[in-house]
């Protein structure tokens, strides 16, 4: 069967689009190492071996979260399915490999299109023509973009069907409560009276249970953290011996977050991008927030950015949960 590759956003202009993310790269790694507490954004850990590390992660016995997720997403599915209705638009704000939409998708009464929405194209095409061959009747249109932009959301045509954003994978959790709470106002905005959010988040539970899906005894979390600094090596010209330092994964109650941060095991000077940084023994690089929420937490963060929640569901240990909210 022929499959119509087509794709919106930035995809048509892969070089121009290659060089700005380079760009955009060296500018934040160069400010995230020069504050007194170094930081480096976690959006580039997802380059392609770190995208690959991450789906390792989501196989890991330690790391609960994404089996959690498909079992409450397997026992639900036609309750889902019955709340988004008929001939409804879904669209998949950092969709990937689309694996968490194809069976919702498949058990939606005629979906009428799907919109996954990423910043990689090659993985996009890929999931396309996967769900256009299982489901021959869906128009399925990848668009290229960061979803935080307003970018990709002008790509969508306007439709007079159904909308309803998937945001599952405890994505949300990337973004601190006050930048989530943005986020979801700028969904909000995309949507219309009656539409809809389905969202994946991971619940606020015992910080042992946290912090072994953060540090896991496979060490492959800590190479997925590594990973950022062998990409500084190679992109930008930086000269990190990944050896020199430890992950460290660790949940801070009050906050309700698990970081994840690089420690330097000694005094040393790193080179990226012809500037010197100076580390201290023990001195870190915060790579990443990973926020964890109460249903009373995120059902207000709910609210405050538009949304009325009216269906949860979880696992028996309560330790994820799937909304579904309306627009207010
Ligand atoms: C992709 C943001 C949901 O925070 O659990 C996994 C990323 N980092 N292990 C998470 C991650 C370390 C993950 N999210």
């Amino acid at each position: 069967m022929a499959v119509q590759a087509s794709i919106k956003g930035r995809g048509g202009d892969h070089s121009a689009f290659q060089n700005d993310h380079r760009e955009a790269f060296q500018a934040d790694v160069l400010a995230g190492l020069s504050g007194k507490q170094k930081t480096l954004p976690c959006k580039y850990l997802y380059d392609e071996a770190g995208s690959k590390l991450f789906e390792a992660i989501c196989e890991l016995e330690d790391y609960y979260l994404t089996r959690t997720e498909a079992d409450i997403f397997h026992s639900n599915l036609d309750s889902m399915a019955a709340l988004l209705g008929p001939s409804a638009v879904l669209v998949e704000p950092g969709a990937g490999n689309c694996e968490k939409a194809e069976p919702l998708l498949t058990a939606m009464d005629t979906p009428h299109a799907f919109y996954p929405l990423d910043i990689s194209p090659e993985i996009l095409l890929n999931a396309q023509q996967r769900i256009q061959a299982r489901l021959p009747d869906l128009t399925v249109t990848p668009v290229v973009g960061d979803f935080t932009c307003a970018q990709p959301w002008g790509e969508i045509p306007p439709s007079s069907h159904r909308k309803v954003i998937f945001f599952p994978g405890s994505t949300i959790g990337n973004f601190s409560p006050d930048k989530a709470s943005t986020l979801l106002a700028q969904f909000r905005s995309y949507l219309s009276t009656g539409d809809g959010l389905l969202i994946g988040v991971d619940l606020v539970k015992d910080s042992v249970v946290l912090e072994r899906a953060y540090a896991d005894s496979d060490h492959v979390t800590e190479r997925f953290n590594k990973n950022l600094l062998s990409r500084i090596n190679s992109e930008l010209d930086g000269n990190f011996d990944t050896e020199a330092f430890a992950h460290r994964a660790f949940y801070h109650p009050h906050r309700q977050r698990v970081e994840m941060h690089l420690v330097s095991l000694c005094d040393q000077k790193v080179q990226v991008a012809g500037q010197t940084f100076d580390f201290e023994e023990g001195e870190t690089i915060h790579t990443e927030n990973s926020h964890k929420y109460t249903r009373a937490g995120l059902e207000a963060l709910l609210r405050e950015s538009g949304f009325n929640p009216t269906q949860f569901w979880t696992d028996n240990k309560q330790h994820y949960a799937i909304y579904y909210a309306e627009t207010l």
